[in-house]
């Protein structure tokens, strides 16, 4: 083969192979996630972007007013993404957002294969009423009142945890919410809060759920057999498999 032939056939393959070696370029750089994985929130937002297949590395922080207790600093980075202090916050270069709910609805503008909202409006409306359900009255009882006093205060602050509020949380506000929460996974047409479509709903329920796993608390699940079965479903058949 002369010269000119072998220059030719480099020339030929490397267009040839110009879509593929681009393909492999345009692979989106990975999100920075600042938080600590046994966050509820930061799980939320690990989780969704596990379902969409998003690169991410988590940048360990804790929330600042935990820092300060701890007489450590917030890095700069951390609170320019994060005003309140508070975890999670996402990092995309120079764009910084947080707040789970904002971090997943900015997610599926910008990345929305495999969407986390259902299309049909009295699904997405059901979808963001759970949201918004887990966001604050299950977090208000599982994550403020059980999860911080049983997880956070000895492992992080090493100080005793109050059990008597716990143990007047589990008797009274949390059997309201596993109550109602069994009442709409059995009103389910599906294996999922919506129907047969894994949504927002879903994650945003269940991270508070894997917090009552983690704490070991011992619950009744006899009281509440189809929360029971779908809180199983949930954690072995999705992306909370390994979160
Ligand atoms: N609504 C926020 C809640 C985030 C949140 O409260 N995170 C906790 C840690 S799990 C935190 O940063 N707490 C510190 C604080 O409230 O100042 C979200 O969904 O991201």
């Amino acid at each position: 083969m002369t010269k000119k032939v072998i220059k030719t056939l480099f020339t030929f393959l490397m267009i040839s192979a110009s879509p593929l070696l681009a393909k492999e370029v345009a692979k989106p750089t990975p999100s920075v996630v600042y938080g600590v994985k046994v966050s509820p929130y930061v799980r939320k937002v690990e989780a969704a972007l596990k379902y969409k297949n998003l690169p991410y590395e988590i940048k360990e922080v804790l929330p600042t007013k935990l820092s300060a207790a701890l007489k450590m600093d917030s890095s700069p980075d951390f609170l320019e993404a994060s005003p309140l202090g508070k975890i999670p916050a996402l990092r995309q270069g120079n764009f910084t957002v947080s707040d789970s709910a904002v971090i997943i609805a900015y997610l599926e503008k910008t990345a929305p294969q495999k969407s986390l909202y259902p299309k049909e409006a009295k699904k997405y409306a059901k979808a963001l009423w759970f949201e918004k359900y887990a966001d604050t009255t299950m977090s208000e009882v599982i994550h403020q009142k059980i999860f911080v006093e049983l997880f956070v205060k000895p492992n992080v602050l090493k100080v005793a945890p109050d059990q008597v509020l716990v143990d007047s949380t589990v008797a009274n506000e949390l059997s309201e919410v596993l109550h109602y929460l069994e009442k709409e996974v059995s009103k389910s047409k599906g294996k999922f809060l919506i129907d047969n479509e894994f949504s927002i709903a879903d994650i945003a329920v269940a991270t508070h759920l894997k917090s009552l796993d983690l704490v070991k608390l011992q619950i009744d699940w006899k009281k509440y057999p189809a929360l029971f079965a779908y809180k199983n479903r949930i954690f072995t058949e999705t992306v909370f498999k390994d979160l």
